[in-house]
């Protein structure tokens, strides 16, 4: 028989990943998808087959978290054995901003899922999976354990709106399986990232910056709190953790990551070395800076196809491709700052660190990372030089490309 799995955030990073590793699988995956004024589903449009076809493995449902009808609706449709919760609004900064929306999609959106499945009495049938996350642990220093890291038995202490309403999540997630019976499991995944990234969470936004900067697209990146650390894996590594927690034969939940945590400025300092780019850093608190101390001209043109040319601390793009262009930026000035900081991405409360111990996902589901940090940095790299090298041809071609980076 065809497992049938449902995904709601199906059009998210992690869903379009966990959409392709299920299918591979062999199951139909049905994803909730939001109406929205402009297409919405550019991470999981490679995998969707005219629904005129006789074999469907792969349909979307309008829905949304906050709609408990369409819920059970949907779910009464497509009979699923495995859900996995991933829809939330997942930016922490945002939490700030729309607390009382996070708390209805990201909290009680999860008890709308559970729910629906005992309002339809599928309780043995239906596996589920919640996306819980570190942000429960709050980055409290004193809650680590012996291993200077956070585990399952770590006490929370959520640090935004987004902590609170995901802790909710993660507790009615629990009361369920031990009330009704259900196959139920938290999954508290630690950062994961990859090419898919949101553009406005920190990695990306970075590895969009880095490019477009090596490309004479953009001058400066504002930056938010660069002390921050974080134990960041690869989107790819955690789905295949999500679909092996349902593979079990009793519900646990698991901590997934990858064991390392590096602050923020490392983070930018790797981003830059990919293009050949060398930082300094100067000042402290709202007044640091990240100089362009140094450029490698070689791991330049390797990165980005292009050459430099060299007149004092000047830098100018050379390129016989791109040479009828009048861009915003062509140039680099050694010497100068290219990161700088603004206070507007600083949080309210901040989670300081966070570093995940995963034996138990290593001795129980036989799982483990297979991306490091760099590797995980050089793909997202190689992956947006390619996204504005795009920018550039349609520059060539005449048409005005405007981006928002927040
Ligand atoms: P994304 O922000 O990339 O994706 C979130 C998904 O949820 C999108 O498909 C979004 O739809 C959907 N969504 C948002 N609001 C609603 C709503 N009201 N109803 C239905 N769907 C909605 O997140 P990720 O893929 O990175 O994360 C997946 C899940 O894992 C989230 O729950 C997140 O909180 C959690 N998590 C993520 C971690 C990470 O590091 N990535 C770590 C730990 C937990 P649309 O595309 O229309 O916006
Ligand atoms: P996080 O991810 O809050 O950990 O939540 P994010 O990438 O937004 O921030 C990580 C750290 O970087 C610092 N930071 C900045 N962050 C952003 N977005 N923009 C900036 O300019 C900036 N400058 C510094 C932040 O302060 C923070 O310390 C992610 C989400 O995917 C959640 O949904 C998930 O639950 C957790 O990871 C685990």
């Amino acid at each position: 028989m065809q497992k049938v799995a449902l995904i709601t955030g199906i059009t998210g990073q992690d869903g379009s990943y966990l959409a392709e590793l299920l299918l591979e699988k062999g199951y139909m995956v049905h994803g909730i998808k939001r109406r929205a004024s402009s297409f919405n589903t550019q991470r999981v449009d490679h995998l969707y087959v005219d629904q005129h076809e006789s074999h469907v493995n792969f349909k979307l449902h309008y829905g949304d978290l906050t709609d408990s009808t369409n819920l059970i609706r949907i779910i009464q449709e497509t009979q699923p054995d495995e859900i996995y919760n991933l829809g939330a609004m997942s930016h922490v900064k945002v939490s700030f901003d729309s607390p009382e929306y996070v708390a209805n999609v990201d909290g009680i959106g999860t008890l709308r899922i559970l729910e629906a499945v005992r309002i339809l009495g599928l309780e043995k049938k239906t596996r589920i999976y919640q996306a819980s996350t570190s942000e429960l642990y709050g980055g409290m220093e004193e809650n680590k354990n012996a291993n200077g890291m956070y585990d399952e038995q770590s006490p929370f202490y959520p640090r935004s709106p987004y902590g609170a309403a995901k802790i909710y999540g993660f507790w009615i997630t629990k009361n369920y399986r031990e009330a009704y019976n259900i196959f139920a499991c938290n999954g508290i995944l630690f950062n994961h990232e990859s090419p898919r990234r949101g553009e406005t969470f920190v990695t990306r936004k970075i590895t969009r910056a880095a490019s477009k900067i090596a490309l004479g697209l953009q001058q400066t990146l504002y930056m938010g709190n660069l002390d921050a650390l974080r134990d960041w894996g690869h989107a790819k590594d955690y789905v295949e953790a999500m679909y092996l927690m349902l593979q079990q034969d009793e519900p646990e939940d698991f901590i997934i990551a990858t064991g390392v945590t590096t602050k923020v400025r490392d983070f930018i300092n790797m981003t830059f070395s990919e293009v050949g780019m060398n930082l300094r850093w100067e000042g402290e608190g709202v007044d640091e800076v990240g100089i362009l101390e140094s450029v490698d001209l070689e791991k330049y043109t390797e990165a980005t196809g292009l050459e430099l040319m060299v007149k004092g601390s000047e830098l100018t793009i050379k390129s016989s491709e791109y040479s009828e262009l009048s861009l915003n930026v062509q140039h680099l000035t050694l010497n100068t700052p290219i990161v700088r900081i603004d206070p507007r991405y600083f949080r309210p409360t901040e989670v300081d660190l966070l570093i995940g111990d995963s034996s138990k996902a290593k001795t129980k589901l036989n799982w483990a990372p297979k991306y490091d940090l760099p590797m995980l940095v050089k793909e997202m790299m190689e992956s947006d030089l390619l996204l504005f090298k795009k920018d550039l041809d349609l520059q060539k071609a005449g048409h005005a490309v405007y981006q928002q980076d927040e």
